[in-house]
């Protein structure tokens, strides 16, 4: 595949997927041109046969490079780095075996674990409407993990994770941001790190798009 091939990012139409939002952050950080395809969910556009079949998975986020398609967020971050590397474009990921390890390890981590929190705080509380509901027992003491984790690995001394800014800062920020906007207390030195990290520009460029009013799916 030359590396010139077009790449299309299939996202979908209410850009509110955490994992769109980190190909579509990767990209960008890498200064690649893209064009996005939005897929609705709410039409189930994601099983049709055309969609399906390429992206393997049905799922959003899928990255069309000529005619490879990958699905998978984290497989399409690490193939950016590696049919893209730096210096021509800038890593997203670290350099450094050992912080990348540990980076791939936040990213692994974000989209297993938290399960009660990803649903009661879905995405669509950041980009629509703000959650009602309290947390759950489950939903508090998944957000206890998540911050305990984050006071663990966010530094004192740097305003990210590994020296340099990497899409696992991005990540992270994402799933800090399901507490923050919806007024769950996060301790300081968090909660700092993830604002500044979210007035990223390439972050600000998917938090600040136009939305088309929200259906259910
Ligand atoms: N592990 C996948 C998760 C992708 C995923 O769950 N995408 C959701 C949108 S946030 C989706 O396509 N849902 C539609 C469906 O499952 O039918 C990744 O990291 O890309």
């Amino acid at each position: 595949m030359p590396t010139s091939a077009p790449l299309t990012l299939y996202g979908e139409s209410f850009w509110a997927s955490p994992y769109v939002f980190s190909v579509f952050v990767a990209l960008r950080e890498k200064q690649l041109p893209f064009a996005v395809a939005e897929i609705s969910l709410a039409k189930r556009e994601q099983h049709d046969a055309a969609y399906r079949d390429r992206a393997l998975t049905g799922k959003v986020p899928a990255l069309a490079h000529g005619d490879f398609w990958l699905s998978e967020s984290s497989a399409i971050v690490e193939y950016l780095d590696d049919v893209f590397p730096a210096p021509a474009h800038p890593r997203v990921l670290p350099a450094e075996p050992m912080a990348r390890a540990r980076a791939r390890q936040v990213m692994a981590w974000i989209r297993s674990d938290l399960l009660a929190l990803r649903e009661e705080r879905p995405t669509t509380t950041m980009f629509y409407e703000r959650a009602t509901t309290p947390l759950s027992p489950a939903g508090a003491a998944a957000a206890a993990t998540l911050i305990r984790v984050a006071e663990a690995i966010v530094p004192d001394t740097s305003p990210h994770l590994f020296g340099a800014w990497t899409i696992a800062d991005a990540d992270l920020t994402f799933m800090l941001h399901r507490l923050i906007l919806n007024d769950h207390p996060v301790p300081a030195r968090v909660a700092e790190y993830a604002r500044a990290q979210w007035q990223r520009p390439s972050v600000q460029e998917w938090v600040a798009r136009k939305r088309v009013a929200l259906e259910p799916y």
